[in-house]
């Protein structure tokens, strides 16, 4: 029995392994994801939005977010309809070769909804993003977003 368990272990342990070395290769390595911020939370308040900007060598998707510290994270843009400003759920970020893309108030926004602690300033909010490759090939990138009130202003385009 104790022989069964071993051999177990170590195919599991293989499996594990060859899995994320997959997972190095499809990486993108000029992907960069920088300049990222959660709004902070107001007092009782549970949503927040994370805002970034993404730039990458080759085309990508980003195609899906989560966060260890929001039970549901969705993908948002904001739209004018008839004069009234309305957010809505997106199933991707376009990220076009060599094109700076800007997640931020008023845009593009990753939304944290249900959050399960208040996000204060200097607060860093873990995120994981999985980007989708032209070839349909997944990857995940681990960043953290710094808590602000509102965009340091230091990047305008
Ligand atoms: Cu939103």
């Amino acid at each position: 029995m104790q022989k069964v368990i071993r051999t177990l272990l170590v195919s599991l342990g293989l499996a594990a392994a060859s899995l994320s070395a997959h997972a190095q290769k499809v990486d993108e390595p000029s992907l960069k994801v920088f300049d990222v911020w959660a709004k902070t939370t107001v007092p009782g308040g549970s949503v927040s939005a994370a805002y970034m900007h993404i730039k990458s060598g080759k085309p990508l998707k980003l195609v899906k977010a989560e966060s260890s510290i929001a039970q549901t994270v969705e993908i948002h843009d904001m739209k004018m309809n008839a004069g009234v400003m309305q957010m809505k759920a997106i199933d991707a970020v376009e990220i076009p070769a060599n094109k700076l893309v800007d997640l931020k108030p008023g845009g593009m926004h990753i939304m944290l909804i249900k959050v399960n602690k208040p996000i204060n300033k200097g607060d860093q909010v873990p995120l994981t993003l999985t980007f989708e490759t032209a070839d349909k090939k997944t990857f995940t990138r681990q960043v953290m977003a710094k808590g602000q009130e509102k965009d340091s202003g230091s990047h305008k385009h």
